[in-house]
């Protein structure tokens, strides 16, 4: 089975109008194609860097504010400027781009504008036509950051193919195994983990409980303490295999929209646990390409899942609760408990947050000797309270802190 195409969305400036590109990205997901939504209030600049870094096949912009014309004129001028003119640019604004306009949108190198009235169905037909052939000859990558985008596309491509390979039924078996040696043939780009020159920190917790908040304003204080710094994310969002995926993380993004943020969204391509088939190979990758930190976000996970526990590959892991998980007895059913280093009780602005202190730390002192026995060498995990959406919180400065001494 080929990969699914992979396409950016954004809305330049949101003045109401964001129904569209809602309805837009819903119906794409639903024919199979993976959306990178980057949400709304977003600079040319941080549209083709985000298109870059992910390597999509094409941006699609939602524009009902006028200025569409240049607007859409500058990302393009701006891909090319980049070395990434086979990134390639359509969308549209409803009754607010005209005919006229669009040919000239069309002169200036935008491939598609779509007007009130057009099928939805019409325009999945229009991307899958358009973006759906794969990418045989690449253009010379023109930074380091395209050189490294497009060898993560060979390495999630390199899986689709060995999807194609095995035809089991059962989607964890779906998992290609293609050895490593083999990949790094194929890929040219590999090297073991052990090599890495970056930490790699690992968050995870259950859906909403506010991690990638938390990752930009971590990625704020990073930043900020280190002018000359890079840090990477690999960021997580679910799929089942051959479908599409709403890979949502950007949109949630403010301070990681920073030319020394590598920011890469994977869906999880039917593997079960909160990553993809490909994560360890992209990290694998991400760890040797010169970053000092490399964040990794799962999916969000229920009780069963401990997405880093195979092949050890974080230094360290966060687990970000949400203060609403039930009762005590939920606690005792979440096994990354047992496993994580720094729990973070997350939203501690919400009123339940301080009875979730004392019970998670209860359940931490409990565990203590399952941890030793599962590998844990009876280290002291953290427990932190944190409101991620406030800013200049000071538990994210203590986490922060907790992180960069690990
Ligand atoms: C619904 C609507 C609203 C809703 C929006 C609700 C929401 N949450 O999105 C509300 C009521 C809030 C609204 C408000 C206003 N609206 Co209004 N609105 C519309 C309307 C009727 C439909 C827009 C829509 O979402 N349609 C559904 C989408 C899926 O279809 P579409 O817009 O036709 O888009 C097609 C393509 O362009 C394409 N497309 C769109 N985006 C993208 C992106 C990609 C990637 C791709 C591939 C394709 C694509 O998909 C569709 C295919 O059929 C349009 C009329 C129109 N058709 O444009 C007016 C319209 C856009 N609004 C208009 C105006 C003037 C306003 C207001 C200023 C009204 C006022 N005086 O207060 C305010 C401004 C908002 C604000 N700041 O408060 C004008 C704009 C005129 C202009 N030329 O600039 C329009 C054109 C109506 C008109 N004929 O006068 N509006
Ligand atoms: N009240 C409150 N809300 C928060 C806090 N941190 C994040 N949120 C909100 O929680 C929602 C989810 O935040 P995300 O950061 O997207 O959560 P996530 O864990 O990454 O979600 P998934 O990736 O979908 O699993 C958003 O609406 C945030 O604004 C917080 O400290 N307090
Ligand atoms: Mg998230």
């Amino acid at each position: 089975m080929p990969s699914p195409i992979r396409i950016l969305t954004a809305v330049p400036i949101c003045d109401g109008h964001d129904s569209a590109i809602n309805t837009i990205n819903l119906e794409f997901i639903r024919h199979g194609i993976e959306v990178i939504y980057l949400g709304y209030h977003r600079s040319v600049g941080d549209i083709v860097r985000a298109s870059i870094q992910e390597d999509v096949r094409a941006i699609g912009i939602s524009s009902y504010n006028g200025g569409h014309i240049e607007f859409f004129a500058a990302v393009v001028d701006l891909l090319r400027k980049k070395g990434a003119d086979d990134i390639k640019v359509f969308g549209g604004g409803g009754g607010t781009i005209t005919h006229n306009d669009a040919a000239i949108m069309r002169r200036k190198g935008v491939d598609e504008i779509f007007f009130a009235g057009t099928s939805l169905d019409d325009m999945v037909q229009f991307v899958h036509r358009r973006y759906g052939k794969p990418r045989t000859k690449r253009p010379r990558p023109k930074s380091a950051d395209q050189e490294l985008a497009h060898n993560l596309s060979k390495i999630e491509e390199a899986y689709g193919i060995g999807n194609r390979k095995r035809r089991t039924p059962n989607a964890q078996r779906r998992t290609p195994k293609l050895s490593r040696a083999q990949r790094a043939l194929e890929c040219g780009v590999l090297a073991p983990l052990s090599t890495r020159k970056s930490k790699v920190v690992g968050f995870t917790g259950p859906g909403g409980a506010g991690k990638t908040t938390l990752i930009d304003e971590l990625v704020l204080r990073f930043l900020h303490r280190n002018p000359k710094g890079r840090i990477a994310i690999l960021s997580h969002d679910p799929s089942v295999v051959g479908e599409g995926a709403l890979l949502g993380d950007r949109a949630t993004m403010i301070n990681s929209q920073d030319d020394r943020v590598f920011m890469r969204s994977m869906a999880t391509r039917g593997q079960p646990g909160g990553l993809s088939p490909a994560t360890h190979d992209c990290l694998a990758l991400l760890a040797q390409s010169n970053f000092d930190y490399v964040i990794i976000e799962t999916v969000g996970t229920g009780q069963e899942a401990m997405p880093f526990q195979k092949n050890g590959i974080v230094d360290s892991t966060v687990l970000v609760m949400n203060p609403d998980y039930g009762s005590r007895l939920q606690l005792q059913k979440i096994v990354m408990l047992d496993l994580a280093d720094i729990v973070v009780v997350n939203k501690s602005d919400l009123q339940r947050a301080r009875t979730a202190h004392t019970e998670i730390e209860q359940r931490l002192e409990q565990n203590r000797p399952a941890r030793r026995s599962l590998g844990g060498g009876g280290r002291d995990q953290q427990l932190i309270d944190t409101v991620a959406k406030r800013h200049r919180d000071s538990g994210v400065d203590r986490l922060f802190e907790l992180i960069s001494r690990r």
